[in-house]
């Protein structure tokens, strides 16, 4: 009498080698990635019994759950190769994209603009809906990246950045305290009656009513 589990990994062998000799494995989700930057919100998961780096399920054999060891390096291999040609599509595409003026990369965020002029709260949602936040510039480089957008379309953008209750103390929309500033001479000057930001067309930053419609750009 077999155990119930070598009826499981028989059925697992069974699978996986068809599949491999056929070239069309039919993709038993992998456990999804963890939210964020490169987590791609658990939408994408390598196929079969090969989770992304951080699922549950490790490489077969080494960290992996106990019945996954020796499982062939192959599966390994072809791991490495379905990342490897993905990194290269998404390369490529990210090329053409900022090609066309579509994106503009700044270490690891891809900053972009669907053209339009809103109150902050719909560039907020925009931004949201899309799998990102409104343009956050926490450093020089930045700035200098959101304002690339701001000058192509030549207009003034909202910024990530909000005022809390205490008047004059402005932080990013998580709460979290600015450790990065570029405010315009004389800004902020709102005294609790601006408590947003825009971007000028210089790169500066001005505190500024919620509901007036500047341009969205958007962070991912
Ligand atoms: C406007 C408004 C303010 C800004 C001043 C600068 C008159 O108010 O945009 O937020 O500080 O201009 O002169
Ligand atoms: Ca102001």
């Amino acid at each position: 009498m077999r155990s119930y589990s070598s009826y499981v990994l028989i059925a697992v062998a069974t699978l996986l080698v068809t599949c491999h000799a056929l070239h069309k494995c039919p993709g038993i989700p992998g456990i999804p990635g963890l939210p964020g930057r490169d987590g791609l919100k658990g939408q994408i998961h390598l196929p079969g019994l090969l989770g992304p780096p951080g699922s549950l399920i490790g490489r077969p054999g080494r960290h992996g759950l106990p019945w996954l060891q020796g499982l062939p390096d192959s599966l390994d291999t072809e791991r490495h190769d379905v990342l490897v040609n993905l990194k290269h599509r998404l390369s490529r595409l990210e090329g053409v994209l900022a090609l066309n003026g579509k994106i503009r990369e700044v270490g690891d965020k891809i900053l972009a603009s669907n053209g339009r002029e809103v109150d902050f709260a719909s560039a907020l949602q925009s931004c949201e809906e899309a799998g990102g936040t409104i343009a956050t510039p926490k450093n020089e480089e930045e700035n200098k990246a959101i304002l690339g957008i701001v000058k192509q379309y030549n207009r003034y953008a909202y910024l990530g950045i909000k005022e809390g209750q205490t008047s004059g103390q402005f932080m990013y929309i998580n709460g979290t305290p600015l450790n990065y500033t570029k405010w315009h001479q004389y800004e902020p000057n709102g005294k609790g009656m601006e408590k947003c930001v825009e971007m000028y067309t210089d790169g500066s930053w001005n505190d500024k009513k919620c509901n007036v419609n500047r341009l969205t750009i958007c962070e991912f």
